[in-house]
């Protein structure tokens, strides 16, 4: 039996215990706040050790990676959900198709236990790929805004979050771990616009950023734990929780926590689609890609 048969199977029995709450007379965002989401879990595709620029491109299936061979897989309407699936140190190109609630698993060999293709998720689902349970290896996992629940596969699932909030999947305490989190954008009214809230599944809840920020966790100061920000389109700002801000890029940037130089800090990047150029804050700018591709390093939701 197909496993996403399995998973609307137990839909109805599972409480909504986890779930956080809405502080009181704070109304919360709706699904248009909500951000074209676009979640990886590494971006070392030759397993060097070094972080590569890559891109997406989903009109024909290609994976472009600075320096390296093309690859072809996938399609349109794909998403790119890259992680190191085999625990090898590599990441492995892989799409999650909405259409069937496939994945698509890039560099493995047939027959491998894991799966080269296999279903997990369905069609309203965000590919939310990351090591939860910290054995190295990426997990297969989405998140079901219209029921706020995270289907890790190989665990329970969990409810937390509500439609309209970006998944943020991090290790935010630094153990190894990738815990379950979700970015709640601001409610905007006619007399105040309220802060975004950030929730952290069992650690901790953070009032940061407001509606129309894109959520850039990451680790900025290179202590082994992900930090709450976000990038600010409007004004070309990057906001690290507990820091100043910097301005970098424009409305149209698409911003990534990319550990460029693989020295272990995130660096603040920005692809612009419109002149394919990827720029790294305060270190060099390089022209990789053309307008329409997604970029496929670093994080960003
Ligand atoms: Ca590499
Ligand atoms: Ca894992
Ligand atoms: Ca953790
Ligand atoms: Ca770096």
């Amino acid at each position: 039996m197909k496993k996403v048969l399995v998973l609307i199977a137990v839909v109805g029995l599972v409480a909504w215990a986890m779930a956080p709450g809405t502080q009181a007379g704070l109304k919360t965002a709706s699904s248009s706040a909500s951000v074209a989401q676009l979640i990886i879990d590494g971006d070392d595709y030759n397993g060097d050790g070094t972080p590569d620029i890559a891109i997406f491109r989903e009109s024909n299936g290609g994976w472009y990676t600075n320096g390296q061979a093309n690859v072809f897989w996938g399609m349109t309407d794909d998403v790119p959900a890259s992680g190191d699936f085999t625990g090898d140190g590599t990441t492995n190109r892989v799409v999650f198709r909405p259409s069937s609630g496939r994945w698509w698993i890039h560099g493995v060999y047939p027959g491998w236990p894991g799966g080269r293709a296999y279903y997990w998720g369905r069609t309203d689902d965000i590919p939310v790929p990351a090591d939860y349970n910290g054995d190295f290896y990426t997990d297969t996992a989405v998140w079901r805004p219209s029921t706020a629940q995270w289907w890790i596969k190989g665990q329970a699932p969990v409810y937390f979050g509500k439609d309209g909030d970006a998944p943020v999947p991090g290790d935010y305490d630094g153990d190894g771990s990738a815990d379950i989190a979700i970015f709640r954008p601001a409610h905007v009214d006619p007399h105040f616009t309220y802060d975004g809230r950030w929730w952290v599944r069992g650690l901790t809840t953070v009032w940061f950023g407001t509606t129309g920020d894109k959520a850039v966790p990451g680790d900025y100061n290179g202590d082994g734990t992900t930090q709450m920000a976000v990038f600010r389109p409007s004004y070309g700002r990057w906001y690290i929780n507990g820091e100043g801000y910097v301005t970098f890029g424009s409305s149209d940037s698409v911003p990534r926590a990319f550990d460029y130089d693989g020295d272990g800090t995130a660096d603040r990047t920005v692809f612009n689609p419109s002149s394919s150029q990827w720029i790294i804050y305060q270190k060099t700018t390089i022209s990789f890609g053309q307008t329409g591709d997604q970029a496929v390093s670093g994080t960003a939701y």
